[in-house]
């Protein structure tokens, strides 16, 4: 090849990879990262995306470069030369492939088992996902409707499920993790970023696969441990207003219900503050009504809002004084409303 011609296979390769690089580089792809484990893969994303501009480079230079070098006159109708193949260049781009696959691979498992490793202080946080909300249970046996991770400190979620396959997702963590039933599936993550971060179902999951949402808190270590003492002191009250409210709280009843006092806007199930207008059109008295649509979601379906959708294990999952405080405070929130 003439001296000239290499020229200009550089000089277009080096302009069309600038071209992706920039656009790669100027383009807001990635939210924020918020963990450890997410900068690793972060790292691996950019290491194949530089792979990619480098083979771009190559590419767009071989076309471009032959498009108009080789360009046929109008008026040419003639066969192009018969070849042969070119055994070096096959012997390349099969050998160059291969190694850069290869890297990609062991890049990939380093980081996968950087991201396994667990600490041995680590937190452990079990994950229980059900249609169509999470809770989250703590060492100390206190359960939250959010996520609440102490910076810096190394935490194992162990993810089951209760009824179908979710999936687990927080963007600014990069990992996404599936939870199949009978299975005991996890993911270590440690935050490095205090601030509030989307919690997502990322498995269609049935009718209000869409309204499984929670929100992870990265919080400072010590606002952790006092979020941590504060919330098993609330939910353990004597004060059935104050245990109440802590239950409402935890149990992801905000994601779905609108409730004054809880400071709660959902809007997937019925406004909580027309409880006493919404049993007396059950034809039910108050406590009953408010206790079995807990326990029961499907015994009595308000009209306009779909069944299956409220979680069905509270029943199960409250003890009678949790049931007590969590009615006692719904009758006292929605009373004259
Ligand atoms: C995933 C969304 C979701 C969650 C989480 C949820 N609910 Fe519901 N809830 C609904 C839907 C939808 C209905 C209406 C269908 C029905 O009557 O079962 C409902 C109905 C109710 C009713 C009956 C209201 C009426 O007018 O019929 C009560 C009371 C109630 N929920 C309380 C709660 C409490 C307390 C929690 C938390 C422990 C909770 N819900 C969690 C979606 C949810
Ligand atoms: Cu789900």
């Amino acid at each position: 090849m003439r001296r000239g011609s290499i020229a200009w296979l550089l000089g277009i390769g080096v302009v069309s990879g600038g071209v992706a690089a920039a656009v790669a580089l100027a383009l807001p792809w990635l939210p924020v990262d918020a963990s450890r484990e997410a900068g690793r893969i972060d790292f691996v994303f950019w290491f194949v995306v530089t792979i990619c501009i480098v083979i771009f480079a190559v590419v767009a230079a071989a076309i471009i470069y032959s498009v108009v070098r080789f360009r046929a006159a109008p008026d040419d109708d003639s066969d192009g030369p018969p070849i042969h193949g070119n055994t070096r260049l096959e012997i390349a781009w099969t050998l160059i492939p291969t190694i850069l696959v290869t890297a990609i691979g062991i890049v990939s498992a380093i980081v996968l088992s950087r991201n396994d490793a667990l600490a041995k202080n680590a937190l452990r946080v079990d994950v229980v996902a059900q249609q169509f909300t999470w809770t989250f249970k703590y060492p100390s046996g206190l359960t939250s409707a959010t996520l609440a991770l102490p910076k810096g400190r190394e935490t194992q979620l162990r993810f089951t499920s209760l009824d179908v396959i979710h999936a687990f997702f927080v963007p600014e963590f990069r990992e996404n993790e599936d939870i199949v039933p009978g299975l005991t599936t996890t993911i270590n993550v440690t935050p490095t970023r205090v601030g509030t971060y989307p919690v997502i179902c990322n498995e269609l999951c049935g009718l209000g696969h869409a309204t499984m949402r929670s929100t992870a808190v990265v919080m400072q270590p010590a606002a952790f441990d006092t979020w941590l003492k504060g919330q098993s002191k609330a939910v353990a009250s004597p004060n059935t207003a104050t245990a109440g409210a802590a239950i409402f709280k935890n149990n992801g009843c905000a994601a779905c219900h609108t409730l004054t006092a809880a400071g709660a806007s959902g809007k997937v199930g019925p406004d909580l503050d027309k409880l006493p207008a919404e049993a007396k059109q059950a034809g039910q008295p108050l406590a009953p009504f408010i206790q079995t649509s807990i326990t029961d979601p499907n015994a009595y379906i308000q009209p306009g809002y779909p069944k299956n959708v409220m979680p069905q294990t509270f029943g199960k999952a409250f003890s009678k004084q949790q049931l007590d405080a969590l009615v006692s405070y719904l009758i006292s929130s929605s009373k004259g409303k």
